[in-house]
């Protein structure tokens, strides 16, 4: 039994996600999940809700609330559209937990020990109305390259020129609109990346199995001219994780929290130490350090990440960089699945402009299995895919209902009209269905082998084969013309067709969990996984058929 660690990453708390987050993230990971699961291998899946930043506090004011309420309150509302979408977390956490605040503040009290962290004296925009910092991209004002009257203070995003908010023409905050503005002193922290260069060089060198995606972007960061620099990992906000030195204050640093993508990745850990403490694993230290620390047993793990592409440079660079220059014995990632986009209708998936299928509103119209199986058979893996409501509805129709759909309820109403309720027991196989549990050997070998490489896409394409490998023998096999003449070998057939319903419940599952557990439940059987196509079929427990 192998121990996997699974991660998603942590969706912002500001505001529902959309399809395209789901399948970058969450829902590949629940599939790689569920899969281990079921081949009997000890599972730790977490996800959380990533709740720091300028975001979370500027939705929290347009909602009218205090920035803590309103975390607390989408948190709940994410967490339930997770448990729509069957997502299996072993826990869903919070990266503002208590949990994280100790281990954020842990780590950056290592990395100042171990030499890697720089005060930096900065000049940063204040507003005096807002009472607060600007970060670049809250200071609007005309780009002095193309004269666009809405240029941020990080970038203009009309020429694309890159800018500083000093450069802008007649700024103004982007939350009050106040021209009342000026330039101050701040210090910051500077985590000293640079300085791990190498060793970050020589581990992302190390793998070797890792897809393309991943690795080329952690190797353009760190080849890169401007790769790698130092990173600020503190800010001026009210809303974060307060910056201290482990437990100890920081001189200087009052009234200033850190980054929240510094924060973020460590509640990767958190995470581990909130379930726990939630009541679940064995309840001491030891239970979630087992996961995380190689000098406590997490050396048998094997830790998977799931992210969108956009969240690779964090996961290759910067939280390695965190979790080496600590200088303590914690986990590194061993494999980094990542994705490309998913667009929607001839764009992009958009929640700022509301553009798209949004998850609270796919549950609304959908059963979650329909989005399942539609998002993770179209997987952004090797480029960019796209979700059309035609090409939803024509691939859902043809794989669930006309193949798996309709191979079901073909021979369960045959079944039903000719021997009853009961699974049928005259009658022998023959070669037709030797043959078939020779196809079906050969098939479920390469699904499992797609499922272990997290190919999705291919094992998606493999278990729809499967599905229409039963359809193909039913057609065949012909038991409605058969049972004429030869009653007891249309008995046979129906009772190996039967058969085929839990094989493919067990299989489907980790794609399909809720119409998996209802035709697992019709068949009486459970969802256990095959050991082999010929115990697959072997019969219904305790599986007198065959
Ligand atoms: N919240 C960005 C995103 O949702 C960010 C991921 C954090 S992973 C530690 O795409
Ligand atoms: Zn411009």
């Amino acid at each position: 039994m192998a121990r996997i660690l699974i991660t998603s990453a942590i969706p912002y708390i500001n505001g529902i996600k959309h399809l395209g987050n789901l399948i970058g993230s969450q829902l590949p990971a629940d599939l790689f999940a569920r899969y281990n699961r079921a081949r009997g291998n000890e599972v730790l899946f977490l996800c959380a809700t990533d709740e720091h930043g300028t975001p979370a506090e500027l939705a929290a004011a347009k909602a009218g609330k205090p920035v803590a309420e309103y975390c607390a309150e989408m948190w709940a509302v994410q967490n339930d559209i997770a448990q729509g979408f069957r997502l299996s977390f072993d826990h869903f956490g919070r990266s503002s937990s208590p949990q994280n605040h100790r281990l954020t503040q842990h780590f950056a009290g290592r990395l100042a020990e171990a030499g890697l962290i720089e005060e930096v004296s900065e000049k940063q925009v204040y507003s005096i109305a807002d009472g607060r910092f600007l970060p670049d991209r809250y200071i609007e004002g005309t780009c002095p390259n193309c004269g666009y009257d809405k240029a941020r203070g990080d970038q203009c995003e009309n020429c694309t020129k890159q800018l500083d908010p000093t450069d802008l023409i007649n700024p103004r905050s982007a939350i009050s609109g106040s021209t009342d503005l000026e330039v101050r002193d701040t210090k910051h922290l500077y985590l000293r990346q640079s300085a791990l260069r190498d060793d970050l060089r020589a581990w992302i060198d190390s793998k070797t199995d890792w897809p393309i995606l991943t690795t080329s972007i952690a190797r353009k960061w760190l080849d890169d001219g401007d790769g790698l620099q130092d990173r600020g990992i503190t800010r001026d906000l009210d809303w974060g994780i307060p910056v201290k030195k482990g437990d100890q204050p920081w001189p200087g640093m009052e009234g200033k929290v850190f980054y929240v993508w510094f924060d973020a990745p460590i509640e990767y850990i958190a995470c581990a130490a909130e379930w726990v403490d939630a009541g679940n694993g064995p309840g001491s230290e030891q239970g979630w350090e087992r996961w995380w620390r190689r000098d406590k047993g997490a050396d048998d793990v094997r830790y998977v990440q799931f992210m969108g592409k956009d969240n690779v440079p964090f996961h290759t660079l910067s939280f390695p960089a965190t979790i080496l220059g600590s200088g303590e014995p914690w986990k590194l990632v061993d494999y980094i699945k990542s994705f490309n986009y998913l667009n929607y209708d001839g764009g992009q998936f958009s929640t700022s402009q509301g553009r798209g299928v949004f998850m609270d509103q796919a549950l609304s119209i959908l059963p979650a299995d329909y989005w399942r199986w539609w998002l993770l058979s179209h997987a952004p893996e090797t480029s960019d895919s796209e979700f059309t409501w035609e090409a939803f509805q024509q691939d859902v129709n043809k794989d669930l209902a006309d193949v798996l759909g309709n191979f079901v309820s073909r021979i369960t109403k045959f079944c039903r009209a000719k021997f009853g309720e009961a699974v049928p027991g005259a009658g022998a196989y023959g070669p037709q269905e030797t043959a078939l549990i020779a196809d079906l050997q050969a098939r479920l070998d390469r699904y499992q082998a797609h499922m272990e490489a997290i190919e999705i896409r291919k094992a998606a394409a493999e278990l729809r084969a499967i599905w229409v490998a039963g359809n193909e023998y039913l057609q065949s096999a012909g038991p409605w013309t058969v049972f004429k003449d030869d009653p007891d070998r249309a008995a046979a057939i129906t009772r190996f067709a039967l058969n085929l319903i839990p094989f493919y419940a067990a299989l489907s599952a980790p794609f399909i969990p809720d119409a998996a557990a209802t035709m697992a439940g019709a068949m009486g059987a459970d969802l256990s996984w095959p050991t082999s196509a010929q115990d697959g079929v072997a019969g219904i427990a305790p599986r007198p058929w065959l």
